[in-house]
């Protein structure tokens, strides 16, 4: 149902770009279609997900077939990778084979001679599976249906003036919600084209000659720093910023360099996009805009024992709650974790604390945990590191937090009761995690600062 426009839409030459990579529309519809007649049953499928063509005709191949997708991060060390497969329950494995037990326990995708024809796929069924940290313990799978994904695109379609017409380029990976739901399948799905760029390097943007572009607010600091590159991106339609807050400085410098002003967006794993400006409206530095069609948003108030929503007057902070049908569905094997973000009639609790002004423009000022990090993009859990941390025969003790960053935004640091050496402890980290999950430093402490409970004083941390 996402992308049931794929197979009916007009035929473009160059729909989908990968570096040198390049498909048609109906050359992605032929090879997605032999990918779908080699799965071995009806996965979930776990899909290596490379910068590739290969990781976007397995995507499709599962989408046309009706078949979960589980992307997983290419460079995920054995426990994150061990957790997501058991998790997922996934049956067949996409893409190349790195080492690993897990991984070889699954039988390889092999595409067929001939093309198996699109499904009808139950729009309520999860398309997506994606793995997303939470404060503590593995990731969890947060499972979007296909009426999930469709809602949030067609939102962004309609308050970006999104057309066929249009080439959108990013460089962004191909295991989340933004590079590969909004980036490549908000194309597919529009019908127009797009350029990713492999890596987000601010001269391959330049060279993709897109009408949108679509970055997290590292991506656009780098772009800053290189003027040349910036000032070619002048003549695009639409800049846009997401997946973490771009600083009113950086937003100011984006704008002076490409004489106009980023669109920020703001959404979560489990609620796709919610809150957006407007291609046709205003831009403003530090707020991230109105709720997208169909989206709905309230601000509870921060204290226990308050009831109502806090007044939009555009200062007064208060607990960010969404509903719309861009939702997801549900945590995967988790109704604990489901239970505590749902606030009953659809409301889903963010986490994220934000104001709204009289005209409805939001600003997001920050999270209700110190646990949940945000860097380069990524949301990374403190306690996720903590644990594989732990595991490691210097540590006996350890907190990791964010600390600001002025390229990441935060930076993972980590505070080790322990002594050795800090790189290994790096290095530890990226061998069974994700290697953006590393800690960009390591501080080796006598204690950690504890309330009389005993609990870590993470606030007192890097100050
Ligand atoms: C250094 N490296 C190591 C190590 N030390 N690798 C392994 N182990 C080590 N000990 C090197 C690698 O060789 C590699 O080099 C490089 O570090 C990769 O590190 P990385 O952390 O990726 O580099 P970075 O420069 O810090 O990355 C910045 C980035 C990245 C490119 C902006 O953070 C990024 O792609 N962010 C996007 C995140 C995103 O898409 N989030 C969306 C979430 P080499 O690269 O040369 O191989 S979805 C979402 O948020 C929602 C819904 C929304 O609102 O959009
Ligand atoms: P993820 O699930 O990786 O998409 O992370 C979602 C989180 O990213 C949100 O809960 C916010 O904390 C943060 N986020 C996403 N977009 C923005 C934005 N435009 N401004 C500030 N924070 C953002």
């Amino acid at each position: 149902m996402i992308l049931t426009s794929l197979t009916s839409a007009e035929d473009l030459d160059r729909a989908v770009a990968v570096g040198d990579d390049v498909l048609s529309r109906a050359d992605l519809v032929e090879r997605a279609g032999r990918f779908a007649a080699g799965l071995p049953d009806d996965g979930p499928v776990a899909v290596h997900a490379t910068a590739s063509i290969d990781t976007i005709v397995a995507v499709t191949g599962c989408l046309l077939a009706g078949v979960p997708v589980v992307p997983v991060p290419p460079d995920a060390g054995p426990a994150e990778r061990g957790h997501v497969l058991r998790d997922s329950g996934a049956t067949a494995w996409a893409g190349d084979r790195p080492d690993g037990a897990e991984v070889a326990a699954l039988p390889p995708v092999r595409p067929a001679a001939s093309a198996a024809a699109p499904r009808e796929v139950d729009p309520e069924q999860t398309a997506m599976l994606l793995y997303t940290s939470g404060t503590t313990g593995a990731p969890k799978g947060a499972q979007l249906s296909g009426r999930a994904i469709a809602s949030g695109l067609d939102a962004l379609f309609e308050v970006w003036d999104w057309t066929p017409g249009d080439t959108v380029a990013h460089g962004l990976p191909l295991f989340h919600v933004h590079g590969l739901i909004l980036g490549v399948l908000g194309s597919l799905r529009r019908g127009s084209r797009v350029v990713h760029t492999v890596k987000p390097q601010p001269a391959r943007y330049a060279a993709a000659g897109a009408s949108m572009y679509f970055a997290v607010p590292t991506v656009w600091n780098r772009i800053a720093d290189d003027p040349t590159s910036a000032r070619a991106l002048g003549s695009a339609r639409l800049l846009v910023s997401g997946s973490a807050p771009l600083p009113a400085s950086l937003f100011e410098r984006i704008a002076g360099l490409t004489g106009q002003a980023p669109v920020e967006r703001y959404g979560m794993t489990e609620t796709m996009i919610t809150l957006s400006a407007r291609a046709a409206g205003e831009r403003r530095a530090g707020w991230v805009g109105l709720p997208v069609p169909g989206a709905e948003t309230r601000l509870v108030p921060a204290g226990d024992g308050e009831t109502g929503e806090v007044p939009g007057d555009g200062e007064t902070v208060g607990r960010l709650e969404v509903r719309g049908p861009m939702l997801f569905s549900g945590y995967l094997n988790r109704p604990d974790a489901d239970a505590e973000c749902r606030a009953g009639d659809g409301w889903f609790r963010t986490g994220d604390l934000a104001v709204r002004d009289a005209g409805g423009f939001h600003r997001i000022v920050g999270r209700e945990s110190t646990d949940l990090i945000k860097s380069g993009g990524y949301r990374i859990g403190s306690g996720e590191i903590e644990a594989v941390l732990l595991d490691h025969p210097s540590v006996s003790e350890v907190a990791v937090v964010g600390l600001p960053d002025p390229d990441l935004g935060q930076k993972i640091v980590a505070f080790v009761v322990g002594d050795g050496d800090g790189q290994a402890l790096v290095d530890h980290v990226a061998s069974q995690l994700s290697w953006h999950k590393r800690p960009r430093e390591v501080v080796f402490v006598d204690a950690l600062p504890r309330n009389p409970m005993g609990k870590v004083q993470k606030k007192l941390l890097g100050r």
